[in-house]
């Protein structure tokens, strides 16, 4: 009796809603080439550099290159303090016991006896290491990651600004503060990447990594735009990446077919809640002249049923309620925004010509993308 009322209680209560995927979090599969650039400086603070960096790299994680999954991580260390040291290139290790090693030959080696710390030397030496191997692994992301306790000074360029050439080529830069100096820590947040200045002491500064790093290993291939909410925040990013044409109007079947010609991952755009319709009425206007006010989207009816168009290696799935009304009668459907401003997934002859969005899974630590 009694699990029959949890059953019903359970029945009754609201269902969760859906919504898009959110980007793959699996640190052990991380594909990333990450360069640490640690500042040993004689006034420095090194107080847990070492154990920090090593907790960032699972035993599971393949580090170098030449592995069966392409899912790896190459790892490349520079120290600096008046000058730069590169420690490791991205060649030097080729294991997980490589890189374990080299941290601690790092952690037992002594600070500088300079008590100088210039941050636009690491960070050179960081766009150096990088460029020396460009036209291999392109495909995968960059970020490069300072340790300092510093307010430093330079040798030729503010650090912010050397950091800026790294943002600009879409190489995020973490900074972590080594120390306790508030005057530091505003100092290297000009220097991150936006919500990328961490600090030791915070205690969760692993965690604060790790997500940057499986943030920036999720990305789109190019010409594709990260669904993110609200519009533009690229803070909060989802695992999935949308193209459309502004010049390309279709029939629903040639739109189907056009998604499948872009990538054989790729189909006709879900809308899971209203905030993804939301997006995708703001992405199909973002490059229009004139205002766009209906699309083909995924929505299809097989058999009497609604479901959402998926890659041709998965079933479409079915349209939960939480979604939206499905359409008042069988047929292909628009997505159409009327004067008042509502939105409707309206029936349409199949014939119709409409613009329309197609959808397929963001490049992350699930899914390798081997084009750039
Ligand atoms: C500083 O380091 C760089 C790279 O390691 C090197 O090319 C340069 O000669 C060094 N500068 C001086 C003054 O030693
Ligand atoms: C880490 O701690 C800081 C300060 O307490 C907090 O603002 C931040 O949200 C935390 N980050 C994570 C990933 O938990
Ligand atoms: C979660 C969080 O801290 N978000 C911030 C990220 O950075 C932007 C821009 O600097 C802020 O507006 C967000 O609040």
């Amino acid at each position: 009796m009694w699990k029959v009322l949890v059953l019903l209680c359970l029945a009754a209560s609201p269902t969760l809603s859906v919504s898009d995927r959110r980007c793959g979090t699996n640190a052990n599969k991380l594909w990333l080439d990450v360069v640490f650039v640690i500042d040993n400086c004689k006034i420095g603070s090194m107080n847990l550099v070492y154990q920090t960096i090593s907790s960032l790299f699972s035993k599971q994680l393949q580090i170098g290159t030449g592995y069966d999954d392409p899912r790896s991580t190459r790892v490349g260390f520079i120290t600096y303090n008046w000058n730069a040291t590169d420690v490791a290139d991205f060649y030097k290790l080729q294991s997980w016991a490589d890189l374990n090693s080299q941290i601690q030959r790092l952690q037992y080696t002594p600070q500088s006896s300079s008590p100088a710390s210039r941050m636009d030397t690491g960070l050179n030496a960081a766009i150096g290491m990088i460029d020396a191997t460009a036209g291999f692994r392109d495909n995968y992301k960059k970020i490069v990651i300072v340790f300092t306790s510093v307010h430093g000074s330079y040798k030729s360029n503010q650090p912010r600004d050397v950091s800026k050439i790294l943002k600009s080529r879409g190489i995020p830069v973490v900074t972590v503060n080594t120390g306790s100096s508030s005057d530091t820590q505003a100092y290297l947040k000009q220097i991150a990447s936006d919500n990328m200045s961490f600090a030791i002491a915070d205690g969760n500064v692993t965690q604060e990594i790790l997500k940057a790093m499986t943030d920036t290993n999720c990305f789109c291939e190019q010409g594709w735009v990260q669904y993110n909410y609200p519009w533009n925040n690229l803070q909060n990013r989802y695992g999935t990446c949308l193209y459309t044409d502004t010049t390309d109007y279709s029939s629903r079947d040639g739109a189907k077919s056009k998604c499948r010609q872009y990538s054989p991952k790729s189909y006709l755009v879900n809308e899971l809640d209203q905030q993804k319709r939301d997006f995708n009425f703001n992405l199909v206007n973002s490059d229009s002249t004139k205002p766009v006010n209906a699309f083909y989207n995924g929505l299809l009816n097989l058999n009497g049923n609604w479901y959402w168009d998926q890659p041709n290696d998965r079933s479409p799935i079915p349209l939960d309620p939480n979604s939206g009304a499905p359409p008042t009668r069988n047929a292909c459907v628009a997505d159409m925004k009327y004067s008042d401003g509502t939105t409707a997934w309206t029936p349409v002859s199949c014939a119709n010509n409409f613009r329309f969005i197609c959808e397929q899974v963001a490049c992350d630590t699930d899914n390798y993308c081997d084009g750039v």
